[in-house]
């Protein structure tokens, strides 16, 4: 092993991030990370956005849900504001250099480093015997992911901070190894009001799609209807809100709230309890089912709308998918004779 080399950033501002089609996009989902993907798309950034499928099969998916998940996932992207000529958008499993570059980062990788992961300790549960390889080597495909483009920048929820710090190790371990400096050290870029939106029913979990209640989250395909009745079956405690963040200290369902409101209206939560200091749930919950209604119904809409012409989300995917493997394809020719494989002409 060559001696450690301090890897500075000669690399161009690029977005990468992605979502797994392994359920609905929730709530979560929507204000963690595809609200912020269609911002930095605005801000006029260079944005890749994936949907992961390949990360989707870590847990057994049905195949023809996992085709209608990826379709709706796509929608719902496209939906909120992503824009196909302005950012590419596909599906990992169309672009391999994604898994080719996975199983070099399995090489690069350490066991120890991968068994640390919290999300690994949560997924596998006390029964890791039973959890697939692909669950286990995750963070590294995630790596290879955002590093087949050398990104250098990922949105994210809370929640996937600790991958992207692995990420960081790994392309520093890869750098240092082969004594280059290849691969960019990628910052999270984790911002706003709700960058861990939490469950409905419990403010110590996580809003997720495989969460087995639905009732714990907002789905993008729920109605009108049914957003407010969850809104309004929310947990929560019998205190009026505060006039202060200060006061929402041990109170996570309040807390999750406050912040959901405001990361919907673009106010910050100092804000949103400025404005309902003193209110009680019975008039805090109303206010936030219409906003949640006023802002996510249109999405709702577009979604239906696009996913009557599946074809159309097909061709755009594949479109995605292309002008990704052409940045993806030379980046990894280049890791292939970094690390001493032989590319034969053929034909
Ligand atoms: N509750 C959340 N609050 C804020 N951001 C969230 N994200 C997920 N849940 C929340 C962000 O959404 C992006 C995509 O996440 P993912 O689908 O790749 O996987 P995940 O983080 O494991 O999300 P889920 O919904 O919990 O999926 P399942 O249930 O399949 O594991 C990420 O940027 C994530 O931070």
């Amino acid at each position: 092993m060559t001696a450690p080399v301090q890897t500075p950033q000669p690399f161009p501002t690029r977005i990468f991030s992605g979502i797994q089609p392994s359920g609905g996009l929730t709530l979560g989902n929507y204000l963690g990370a595809l609200k912020r993907f269609v911002e930095k798309q605005d801000e006029g950034i260079e944005t890749i956005y994936c949907l992961v499928d390949m990360h989707a099969i870590t847990v057994w998916q049905d195949p023809v849900k996992l085709r209608q998940q990826t379709r709706e996932a796509a929608a719902a992207f496209l939906a909120a504001g992503i824009d196909p000529a302005r950012s590419i958008l596909f599906n990992q499993s169309q672009v391999t250099a994604h898994v080719e570059l996975g199983w070099i980062f399995n090489c690069v990788a350490r066991m120890g480093w991968m068994g640390r992961m919290t999300q690994w300790k949560d997924k596998a549960g006390k029964n890791a015997e039973a959890a697939s390889l692909g669950l286990f080597a995750y963070p590294a495909l995630m790596a290879a992911d955002i590093l087949a483009y050398k990104a250098t920048h990922v949105p994210v929820g809370e929640d996937q901070k600790q991958h992207l710090e692995l990420t960081r190790d790994i392309a520093i371990k890869f750098n240092n190894d082969y004594g280059v400096t290849f691969f960019p050290l990628t910052e999270p870029v984790i911002e706003g009001a709700a960058t861990r939106v939490m469950s409905l029913r419990d403010g110590s979990k996580k809003m997720s799609k495989s969460d087995p209640s639905d009732q714990s989250r907002i789905n993008l395909t729920d109605d009108a209807d049914t957003i407010a009745a969850k809104i309004r079956k929310a947990r929560t405690d019998p205190d009026p809100l505060p006039d202060s963040l200060a006061g929402l200290k041990d109170r996570p369902e309040a807390r999750n709230l406050v912040n959901i409101y405001a990361a919907l209206a673009g106010h910050t939560p100092e804000q949103v309890v400025a404005d309902f200091a003193g209110a009680q749930f019975g008039t805090f919950k109303p206010a936030l089912a219409d906003l949640a209604v006023a802002k996510l119904a249109p999405i709702t809409a577009e979604m239906n709308r696009l996913m009557q012409d599946p074809a159309e989300i097909d061709r755009i995917l594949g479109e995605g998918a292309a002008r990704a493997e052409a940045i993806a394809r030379p980046i990894l020719d280049q890791v292939y004779d970094i690390v001493g494989m032989i590319r034969s002409r053929r034909g």
